[in-house]
């Protein structure tokens, strides 16, 4: 049996290929700085958007056509699905895929019938996965959906959602070491708050963060060594989430003791609803040492929601593997594309154009950003532009050898600063064209 009878193996077939089922930029065999692209990409699939989601908007229901699917909730369609999107996956050639527990197989009536239904579908995975040697990128558990959640899970005041959330998690990392998994991602899901005056943040702050220590201290006492993430989003579906943005989680994370613990899992279209650009995002998280992983995407410029569109901008994905690069590469995260084909966009060999696209952009990104870097010319203007603190005052005042009192004799002597580099950004916008 196959889901996607009509497709071949995607293939490299170069630059000027007009087979749109082929990839123009992505060859998972060629060396981007020393390493194949397939590793400095590591791409990953997403089960939810690619294989749950019915395109449905708040306007209107879905509108994909998923022939495999027999409109049930059964055991039997999700192990069918199962196989279906590793056919898909195998016929694309992403290594990697991600999924939250209740993507994959069925909620039951009790916990631990819905247990028992994950671990029959964990099962079909990682027979899967041993077949076509993907690999599980992350794993997550949906703590959103279900109306017990409807306040928040850590944070909802109703102490036995968080229970509930707890043991959720509790089986979500056990399933996720038995796959193997790279790493498990906690997105905020509702933690956040509609309303101020209903609303206790410290309270809820203090709960998301023993939540997290749980998670670390029985990661720790089953062996899951997998990388722990948490992802930055500002709102939807609450007006204010806690873990905003890349400064808020890290600031959290600080707080609360958990910096060592986990990296940021960053997403394009929610650093677009914090007011952000995906490149701030990255370089606060790759500063503090917590770039962890990607979830490649982009919004859309007119539109104030989480479209989650593929990514098709190169520029954008320049910036995010110059980033990525500058930071030491991906290790344990991925290019996560967690990211929906449009509702428009209901045929499967939609879902195959959107990874083709998402996949030679990102190939492209990941090429002009090395050959930026092998280049040079970018970072020696950047170095030249703080060049004042490489030796004399600058140099000393960053051994910490001044202090006020030494700095004010010095002005004083010297009667004013003297501006030095032009800032150059015209220049340097003139340069990265160059590139493209
Ligand atoms: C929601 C989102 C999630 C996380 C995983 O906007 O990005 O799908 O990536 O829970
Ligand atoms: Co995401």
């Amino acid at each position: 049996m196959t889901a996607f009878p009509e497709i071949d193996r995607i293939r490299y077939e170069g630059p000027s290929s007009r087979n749109p089922l082929a990839f123009r930029h992505y060859n998972a065999d060629d060396l981007v700085e020393g390493k194949p692209m397939r590793d400095q990409l590591r791409f990953s699939v997403v089960y939810w958007h690619s294989f749950r989601n019915p395109l449905s908007d708040p306007f209107g229901p879905g509108t994909a056509v998923r022939p495999w699917e027999d409109g049930t909730d059964s055991l039997e369609n999700a192990k069918n699905r199962v196989r279906v999107a590793f056919e898909f996956m195998e016929k694309l050639g992403t290594q990697f895929y991600a999924f939250h527990d209740r993507d994959v197989a069925p909620e039951g009536a009790t916990l631990v019938e819905t247990n028992r239904n994950l671990d029959a579908i964990v099962k079909v995975l990682k027979e899967e996965q041993q077949r076509t040697e993907i690999k599980l990128l992350w794993g997550t558990a949906n703590l959103f959906s279900n109306r017990r959640y409807m306040h928040g899970a850590a944070t909802s005041p109703n102490s036995e959602a968080f229970a509930f959330a707890a043991a959720q998690v509790k089986k979500a990392i056990e399933v996720t070491k038995e796959l193997g998994g790279a790493g498990y991602t906690f997105w905020g899901g509702r933690e956040g708050y509609q309303n101020l005056w209903n609303t206790n943040v410290s309270r809820e702050l203090d709960h998301l963060a023993r939540f997290l220590h749980m998670a670390v201290d029985y990661a720790k006492e089953i062996g899951f060594t997998g990388q722990f993430y948490i992802e930055p989003k500002p709102k939807e579906p609450t007006k204010h989430q806690y873990d905003s943005d890349a400064a808020a989680c890290l600031n959290f994370l600080r707080q609360y003791d958990l910096m060592g613990h986990l990296k940021l899992n960053l997403e394009t279209n929610h650093a677009t609803l914090a007011g952000h650009t995906m490149q701030h995002e990255l370089e606060v998280a790759g500063s503090a040492g917590a770039l962890g992983s990607l979830d490649a995407n982009a919004g859309d410029e007119l539109l104030g929601w989480d479209t989650d569109q593929f990514p098709t901008s190169i520029y954008l994905t320049t910036q995010c593997m110059y980033s990525v690069l500058k930071y030491g590469g991906l290790t344990t995260g991925g290019v996560n594309f967690d990211a929906k084909v449009r509702r428009e966009s209901f045929e499967p060999i939609d879902l195959f154009y959107a990874h083709i696209g998402g996949m030679d952009t990102f190939a492209r990104g990941l090429k002009i950003a090395a050959a930026m870097r092998a280049d040079g010319r970018l970072e020696e203007m950047l170095r030249e532009r703080y060049s004042s603190w490489d030796s004399g005052l600058g140099a000393e005042i960053e051994a910490g050898k001044h202090s006020f009192a030494s700095l004010e004799k010095i002005m004083l002597k010297e009667g004013d600063a003297t501006p030095n580099h032009s800032g150059r950004q015209e220049l340097i916008e003139n340069i990265i064209n160059t590139y493209f």
